[in-house]
């Protein structure tokens, strides 16, 4: 761990997470004052907050936002039963007064981007309907990014699982989780849902599915920005957590859902205003002048697991928990659904006093609730993401409020708290551990990098790649062939590096991945991962990379799928490949279609 402590801490920090807690803590906390201007702003007493409320906004009648400074509420809960979790969700629409076009997903229920909460084993049936107006103008066609072939959309119940492209289309991504990448369970390529169509989704939960957050979104290619930075987003929880980790039973729990979106074009007129944030729907930004703080409201100094989800299309969390100006170390049980103590390293959590999340990331952790009149937010610091990146500046998400009472329910507006079962069971993590100790059966060599067209004209766009090394860059197109090819039951590694002057972030659909190295260097990582982010190169000298080990192992993910960078504006410009995974020991031209 020698290299950790030259580590600067707001980079690669989160692999160097007891370092940072040995070693950097006093570091950590001055620098944290520094950086968090916003907390200066507290009041010491913190005040007492108002329950989640509508905002005046017509747009609210369809996709529900809450008012500046309201309590976080939970988003609600849609638990299986039986084995089964069956619901009807539609895709909404609706441009709110500042003209910003937000997404949601509606259950017929009324429930708005509901959490998913499953079993291993389970089945999760969606009646999708996409409710997104029809659109055939000329002119929003154009704004398609990618080129494609057009086809006619073919009719009948399985017509979408080779829809045609074009705005307004969509479908439903079950981000993290090891779910088949089959039309009608997690194929999100050629699966596309046309508007006013519907689409049954019938998913079969992996009964090895390892407990944690995972999410949903959609991910039609080329307009997948615009409808997550809408907010058509929600958690998908796979239960059981605590038998992982059996510190965390019983424990209360919160999600908490972060969105990203961008202002209307009209507003922006400098680069450097970052995308306004939102957690579970109420405002987190700071961009407004008469910003108030979302509150999280808690009981005083108790211990909760709180599951984050970074849901942003484009935003890199640097998450803190602080109390009193104090960021606090937070123990971390699981990052993208996997528990650490699937990670084979002998550990079954890890304490950090900063939590990177790349867009699409999500960390579950146990925090202790601040006393009453103790100022306490969740905090995101700055993160240099490169001269071309995006701008992700200290802000805060939330104030944590604790108050005596709130967790029964009798708080208006404040719904009880769930809690984690108190009885822990016996459980198998065999197929997920000993990635470390495994033998790859290839090595891969990718690389993030990216064109401007015309550098006399700083409006041109620009070209995103991901290149298998000896490829030559192309865009992604949805008609091509699978770049990779590889088996069921292997390991590999894959160094993928970034050879442009912003950070990306690697993704990759239907498994997890270790990260070993960093910058050539070994790293000792607990977590399994299915994003992490590679900062941007500075111009000269090495380009910066990591070696990720990837779990080819599960019999159940066979066929093609992506990986990509989740800034999902590079996604959509085509910085994405895909992958074929064979059955074990077959040919390669078996399958080939
Ligand atoms: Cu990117």
């Amino acid at each position: 761990m020698a290299f950790a402590v030259k580590a600067p801490v707001v980079r690669n920090c989160v692999f160097f997470s007891i370092a940072l807690t040995v070693v950097f803590l006093p570091a950590a906390e001055a620098q944290a004052q520094r950086a968090n201007p916003q907390q200066a702003k507290m009041s010491a007493l913190p005040k007492l907050a108002s329950p989640a409320t509508q905002s005046s906004e017509p747009a609210d009648q369809t996709c529900l936002r809450y008012a500046d400074g309201s309590v976080v509420p939970a988003p609600p809960d849609l638990d299986s039963h039986n084995g089964v979790l069956e619901l009807t969700m539609k895709l909404e629409t609706a441009t709110d007064r500042r003209g910003r076009v937000r997404f949601c997903y509606v259950t017929d229920t009324g429930l708005e981007s509901p959490t998913l909460r499953v079993h291993p084993g389970d089945r999760l049936i969606i009646h999708f309907h996409n409710d997104l107006p029809p659109t055939t103008s000329d002119d929003e066609m154009a704004e398609l990014k990618i080129a494609l072939a057009a086809k006619k959309p073919a009719l009948g119940p399985t017509a979408a699982c080779n829809g045609a492209m074009g705005i307004n289309v969509s479908n439903l991504h079950f981000h993290g989780t090891n779910v088949a990448p089959l039309c009608g369970q997690d194929e999100t390529i050629h699966t596309l849902v046309q508007p006013g169509q519907s689409f049954d989704y019938h998913v079969r939960i992996p009964a090895n599915e390892p407990p944690g957050l995972y999410w949903y979104h959609p991910h039609p290619h080329g307009i997948s920005e615009e409808q997550v930075q809408g907010g058509a987003t929600g958690a998908l929880i796979v239960e059981g957590l605590e038998d992982a980790e059996p510190a965390a039973a019983g424990l209360p729990e919160r999600t908490f859902v972060i969105r990203d979106q961008s202002a209307p074009s009209s507003e922006i007129t400098d680069k450097r205003i970052p995308p306004d944030l939102s957690i579970n729907y109420v405002p987190a930004t700071v961009t407004s002048p008469n910003y108030m703080p979302a509150i999280i409201q808690t009981n005083p100094a108790q211990q909760e697991l709180w599951r984050v989800a970074n849901t942003s299309a484009e935003t890199i969390l640097n998450l803190q928990y602080v109390v009193k100006g104090i960021p606090q170390p937070v123990q971390v049980i699981a990052i993208d659904g996997y528990p650490i103590a699937y990670g084979g390293r002998g550990q079954s959590s890890e304490t950090q006093t900063s939590v990177l999340l790349g867009p699409g990331a999500r960390a579950e952790f146990v925090v202790k609730t601040p006393n009453v009149a103790e100022p306490a937010q969740l905090f995101s610091q700055y993160w240099n993401a490169g001269p071309r990146g995006d701008y992700d500046p200290a802000r805060p998400i939330a104030d944590v409020v604790s108050q005596d009472g709130v967790e029964n329910g009798t708080t208006p507006g404040v719904s009880a708290t769930r809690h984690l079962p108190s009885s822990v069971k016996p459980q198998s993590i065999a197929p997920f551990t000993s990635l470390a100790g495994l033998t790859p059966s290839a090595q891969r060599h990718l690389y993030f990098s990216e064109v401007a067209p015309n550098l006399a004209d700083p409006n041109s766009p620009t070209t995103y790649y991901l290149t298998l090394e000896g490829q030559t860059p192309a865009i992604f197109r949805m008609d091509q062939k699978p770049n990779i090819v590889t088996h069921a039951g292997t390991v590999e590694d894959w160094v993928v590096e970034n050879r442009a002057p912003q950070d990306h972030i690697f993704h990759v659909h239907q498994l997890h991945f270790q990260v070993l190295e960093v910058d050539g260097k070994p790293v000792n990582d607990p977590a399994l991962r299915d994003i992490v982010d590679i900062p941007f190169w500075i111009g000269s000298g090495p380009y910066p990379s990591v070696k990720v080990r990837m779990d080819f192992r599960d019999p159940n993910i066979v066929g093609d799928f992506v990986y990509h960078c989740h800034i999902l504006d590079h996604e959509d410009h085509g910085m994405m490949g895909e992958i074929r995974v064979l059955p074990p020991q077959s040919k390669e031209p078996h399958l080939i279609r």
